[in-house]
């Protein structure tokens, strides 16, 4: 899955045109690269970051959905607000990531009539704040008891579990040592029966260890995504396609896949 944010933060003018347009050339990149799956987002969710208005979002995204409508591969929207669920999947989406795993008031009934899938992410309270003491009694089990009573709720809303995706969540709300854990025991959330994703790209604990600003975190990142697929994770959320791609055929030949 590549990464496409369509924030003011990613593109140095910060121009509306001009993020829509290099948002687009981006999302035909990584798709050549190799992408399978697209997300798109439009409102950051890294530690400290401010919230965007529901019209904010919506103007950021429905253009890009617009200009990739004949694209080839599924695209997701990362989005936690309803009223966007239902216009990108009316512009298009298949998926739904919601870092707050449809919690918010209406979100199910966003998505339940829908065929889109949707993504369940754990965090520990919210992005403002959620680094500053994230605290779990096992993270491991506290994380996949959460999940697995996400899944129950919505299939007791009537999504089916081939809808539904899992995803630990790191960096929300977890110290170095719980994404560690998280990812060390990442085959533990298989057994809730539903495809893992797993989202580590360039994010502060491969700076924890590497020392790396988030421009360096390549080759850590690259890493990272082999250990999860290597640990079960059906999906990764990555910036850099190509390289991840690449690793990963390499897994697969070792493999036998
Ligand atoms: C939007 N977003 C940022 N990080 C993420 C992660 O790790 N997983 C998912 N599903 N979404 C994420």
């Amino acid at each position: 899955m590549g990464i496409v944010n369509v924030t003011p933060d990613s593109f140095s003018d910060g121009g509306r045109y001009v993020s829509l347009s290099n948002a687009i050339d981006h999302a035909y990149q990584l798709i050549e690269d190799g992408a399978d799956m697209l997300d798109i987002g439009g409102e950051s969710t890294r530690p400290g970051a401010a919230e965007v208005s529901e019209q904010e979002e919506l103007d950021r995204v429905l253009p890009v959905f617009e200009g990739l409508r004949d694209i080839a591969v599924p695209i997701s929207i990362d989005t936690w607000k309803p009223a966007v669920m239902r216009a990108a999947i009316k512009a298009g989406a298949s998926m739904v990531n919601d870092v707050n795993a449809l919690q918010a008031e209406g979100a199910i009934k966003a998505v339940t009539a829908t065929g889109a899938a949707i993504c369940l992410m754990h965090k520990q309270g919210l992005p403002q704040t959620m680094q500053q003491q994230p605290e779990y009694h096992d993270v491991v089990s506290d994380v996949a008891d959460f999940l697995k009573q996400r899944i129950d709720v919505l299939e007791a809303a009537g999504v089916v579990s081939e809808r539904i995706v899992i995803d630990p969540g790191f960096g929300f709300g977890k110290t170095l040592a719980h994404n560690l854990a998280l990812l060390r025991e990442l085959k533990a959330f298989s057994v809730l029966g539903v495809p893992v994703l797993a989202g580590v790209s360039r994010k502060s604990m491969l700076g924890a260890i590497t020392g790396r600003e988030v421009n360096e975190r390549l080759a850590a990142s690259v890493a990272a995504a082999m250990l999860s697929v290597q640990r079960g994770a059906a999906i990764v959320r990555v910036h850099d396609v190509r390289e991840t791609v690449d690793a990963l055929k390499i897994l697969n030949a070792v493999n036998g896949d």
